[in-house]
């Protein structure tokens, strides 16, 4: 796998027969340091807050709460969610301003369900996402952008996102299927991953991306990605929030529909040709 870093600059064209804005875009240092830094406390406060020993740092506060009561850090994650200040990190005046340039948007169309907290736990790769596009997920304007940013260093150490630009030239053929645990036991909730034919070209060209805290890669909704494989030991915590074009014809014509639920059920109608295979439930 290749192991770019990709530049503070990073402008991957698509081929002609897409649309012509970027695919990826990486800014640095977008988010106020105070807010990063203020997510943080607030993570840490919430773990120790569901039980997990106060005197020890960040990642071990997780790793024991992951031991000690699996269903508590699934609350974390939810609660920090709906905490004023991840509130504030989507919705500040660099990231607004950052998303109105990268989609072309007078105004932003962002639902907040497609704003979310992550937490990609050492090892546990079973609950990262495989290779996928956007699109089918979040289903906005055709030009929305995903601002992927991450609360703690994201790189090669913890697994970060790999990206396959140059093989974003279309949307792809997806399977959609229950995500399951380490003992595929299902989750309840669907994915909608690429067909695996592809998967080795996206492989032969996959990048890794390299983010500090306060960076954000804006991604096309088109750029095929997926979560990197975190090796451990440091867990990675990143924020992801969807902008799109409010007043764009195709939002505005299906009455701004979009993924307002789990299933992919908006994506299908428009696309059924691209539902290679579905899960019965
Ligand atoms: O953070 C990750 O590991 C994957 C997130 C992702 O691919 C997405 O939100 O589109």
């Amino acid at each position: 796998m290749g192991a770019n870093r990709l530049s503070g600059r990073a402008n991957v064209k698509a081929p002609s027969q897409a649309s012509n804005r970027r695919l990826l875009e990486v800014h640095r240092a977008l988010i106020p340091v105070a807010l990063i830094a203020e997510a943080v406390e607030t993570l840490g406060d919430l773990l120790g807050a569901a039980g997990a020993p106060r005197e020890i740092e960040l990642d071990q506060r997780v790793t024991a709460l992951a031991v000690s009561d699996r269903r508590r850090l699934g609350a974390v994650y939810d609660a920090m969610r709906e905490t004023a200040v991840f509130r504030s990190i989507v919705t500040c005046e660099p990231l607004l301003a950052a998303a109105r340039a990268a989609t072309g948007a007078r105004r932003l169309h962002s639902p907040f369900q497609h704003c979310v907290f992550r937490m990609a736990l050492a090892g546990e790769s079973w609950r990262g996402f495989g290779w996928h596009q956007d699109y089918p997920y979040n289903f906005l304007s055709e030009d929305f952008v995903t601002a992927w940013l991450p609360l703690t260093p994201a790189g090669p150490h913890n697994g970060s996102i790999d990206a396959a630009p140059t093989a974003s030239d279309r949307i792809y053929p997806v399977q959609i299927r229950f995500k399951r645990d380490a003992s595929s036991a299902s989750l309840g909730t669907r994915d909608a991953f690429i067909c695996e034919r592809f998967h080795a070209a996206f492989e032969a060209e996959a990048t890794k991306l390299e983010l500090d805290p306060g960076d954000v890669a804006l991604f096309h909704n088109r750029l095929v990605h997926r979560s990197g494989r975190n090796p451990g030991p440091r867990h990675r915590y990143s924020i992801q929030a969807r902008f799109g074009d409010l007043l764009a014809d195709e939002i505005a014509a299906r009455d701004w529909r979009n993924r307002r639920s789990d299933g992919f059920d908006a994506f299908k109608q428009l696309h059924p040709d691209l539902v290679e295979y579905e899960e019965a439930s």
